[in-house]
């Protein structure tokens, strides 16, 4: 704990410090938006507004590949913060302008990935495995704040806006309640006592958990084109894996096997990852198909599969151990068997792969 009060603090004196300077923020999260990545660019341009300093939002994604939940949030903020995609960002970065990333620190997840070097200054807020060291592409920057511990980029950020005493409203309140709900499942993943205290300052700013839920909601037609990808002809296969006697794993994947070229938003497959890990004994789900950007894998795990270290070995990808995320060339077939292979070359001991259907998924 006292390791990351020492860092967010001098991370804080340099971030003030650069702030007072700069003539313009800019603030990013990761391509295709969730709440926590939302949120927490929210919760910053709160934090710069305290500076009187002109910021932007950096939102370059497509409305219609828009999660629904983020996109309302975007669209009732419109007049309050500045969202502009990124020809705008380019076109307004000016010599003294700085950046303020939240909610990633890999660059292929980025929209403005390719004119970092624009930036006078680059900040990073991020809860994700810091994988600078693993991807030669990861954010060069010493201005980080990574915090693996952290639920979520949102958790951190209301963090940051308690030691500036902002004073943030409601709304805020609510959407940084969201990225820390989305991001904990519900208040069960990746939660400490920090979590709780964040929960308690943002109820005090007036968070109302009631009209939070609702951002959650989904559409029918999001809801059936998930059950769809999930359920059809045996688009979802079980594999048991086995270390050794001791670990075994049961994992799940899913592939829309029919028609592997059917696109997809980015988001229906993460949820689709998401809503695998409510079926009983599913260790760890992977789920695989086309979207506008490639072929995308999500990756969910309750925890003792590690994801994040099986996904890191692609090319383009990464996360932590309960999620994981990468986009590939490579058909969503062809990914699969990749992934498969990695798994099973990443299994130390032995592996006994057993591709089974559902009502046989092995009973621990
Ligand atoms: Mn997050």
């Amino acid at each position: 704990m006292g390791e990351f009060m020492d860092k967010i603090k001098h991370f804080k004196i340099e971030l003030d410090d650069k702030i007072r300077k700069c003539n313009s923020i800019f603030i990013l999260g990761h391509n295709d938006p969730d709440f926590d990545s939302i949120a927490s660019c929210i919760g910053m341009s709160e934090y710069s507004n305290e500076f009187n300093k002109n910021n932007y939002i950096v939102v370059n994604d497509k409305d219609i590949d828009i999660d629904s939940g983020v996109k309302n949030i975007i669209d009732i903020s419109r007049n309050k913060y500045n969202y502009i995609d990124k020809n705008k960002a380019i076109e307004f970065i000016d010599d003294n302008s700085i950046l303020i990333i939240c909610d990633v620190n890999q660059q292929y997840r980025i929209s403005l990935g390719d004119c970092l070097d624009k930036f006078k200054y680059i900040f990073v807020i991020d809860h994700h495995i810091d994988n600078d060291g693993i991807k030669s592409d990861g954010l060069v920057s010493k201005r980080k704040y990574i915090n693996d511990k952290a639920s979520s980029a949102s958790e951190m950020v209301t963090d940051l806006l308690e030691l500036s005493h902002v004073n943030y409203g409601e709304f805020v309140a609510n959407a940084l309640f969201a990225g820390i709900r989305l991001d904990t499942k519900r208040f069960i993943k990746n939660t400490t006592t920090k979590t709780y205290d964040m929960i308690k300052r943002l109820l005090f700013h007036g968070a109302n958990p009631d009209k939070i839920n609702r951002l959650f909601l989904s559409e029918f037609e999001e809801e059936s084109i998930i059950c769809k990808l999930i359920y059809n002809n045996g688009n979802t296969l079980f594999s048991k894996y086995s270390e050794d006697i001791f670990k075994e794993y049961n994992l799940s994947f899913t592939v829309n096997r029919e028609m592997p070229d059917t696109n997809y938003k980015k988001v229906y497959i993460a949820k689709a990852a998401d809503k695998m890990l409510k079926i009983k004994m599913i260790d760890a789900s992977f789920v695989i198909g086309k979207t506008s950007n490639g072929t995308v894998v999500s990756a969910r795990s309750m925890g003792e599969f590690n994801v994040g270290n099986i996904l890191s070995k692609l090319e383009h990808g990464g996360g932590n151990s309960t999620s994981a995320g990468a986009v590939s060339d490579l058909e969503p077939l062809e990914l699969e068997s990749k992934i498969k292979t990695i798994i099973e070359n990443s299994l130390s001991c032995y592996y006994e792969k057993t591709d089974i259907y559902p009502s046989k998924v092995v009973k621990k």
